[in-house]
């Protein structure tokens, strides 16, 4: 299998904490390449332009994070990163999906701040957009002892959400108004899987 990767892409790394937790590393080539400035390799198996792509032995390609580490997770024989069945399996899928929109978002508020010219900032914009991670930071602090010390999909994702809260500064400090995941957050970020993974500064 082939991955096309991005060392700052928060999807990409998700997809690679995941590998690394499963043992799948050894099975894939992992190719940096830039999706923005839409490369023919890359646009021929996915016309989204976006990292990650996962490409099969059989030349078929995946793409959207959750497709892909869907596919992964039943490609090994360890536990599942998504439990199969029961109230565990939508409790994954939720937090990945509240990990992901807080990535959207804050991946939208990059653009507008990093990418935009100061006096075409749309502040409306902007600020739907931090109070949107705000409630979903909320909410995990409230639901803190759901994460425990579990290993799966829905708490990598929120680590790498997090991690990347902390790599774009999307909301500033967001650890003082919640310590409970700041903690959580502390303790995850020293899994090897997480410590392979982390972005360049
Ligand atoms: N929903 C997608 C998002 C992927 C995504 O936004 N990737 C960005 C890098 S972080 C990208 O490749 N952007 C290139 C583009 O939009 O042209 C996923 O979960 O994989």
């Amino acid at each position: 299998m082939l991955l096309r990767h991005s060392h700052t892409s928060p999807y990409v790394r998700k997809v690679m904490v995941l590998l690394q937790e499963t043992g799948l590393i050894d099975q894939v080539t992992i190719e940096t390449i830039d999706g923005w400035s839409e490369p023919d390799a890359l646009t021929a198996e996915n016309p989204l332009s976006m990292v990650p792509t996962l490409v099969l032995y059989d030349g078929q390609t995946l793409f959207d994070s959750p497709v892909i580490c869907e596919y992964l997770d039943r490609q090994h024989v360890g536990r599942p990163m998504i439990p199969p069945t029961g109230e565990m399996h939508w409790q994954v899928l939720r937090e990945q999906a509240l990990a992901d929109g807080i990535l959207d978002a804050a991946i939208l508020i990059f653009m507008e701040l990093g990418k935009r010219p100061e006096e075409k900032r749309w502040d409306w914009w902007l600020d739907l957009k931090r109070r949107a991670i705000e409630r979903a930071l909320d909410r995990l602090e409230t639901d803190l002892d759901t994460l425990g010390d579990r290993i799966d999909l829905g708490v990598i994702s929120i680590a790498v959400a997090l991690g990347y809260l902390d790599l774009r500064g999307a909301v500033g400090d967001w650890r003082t108004g919640h310590p409970g995941l700041a903690d959580w957050f502390d303790a995850f970020e020293q899994r090897p899987s997480m410590i392979a993974t982390r972005p360049p500064v």
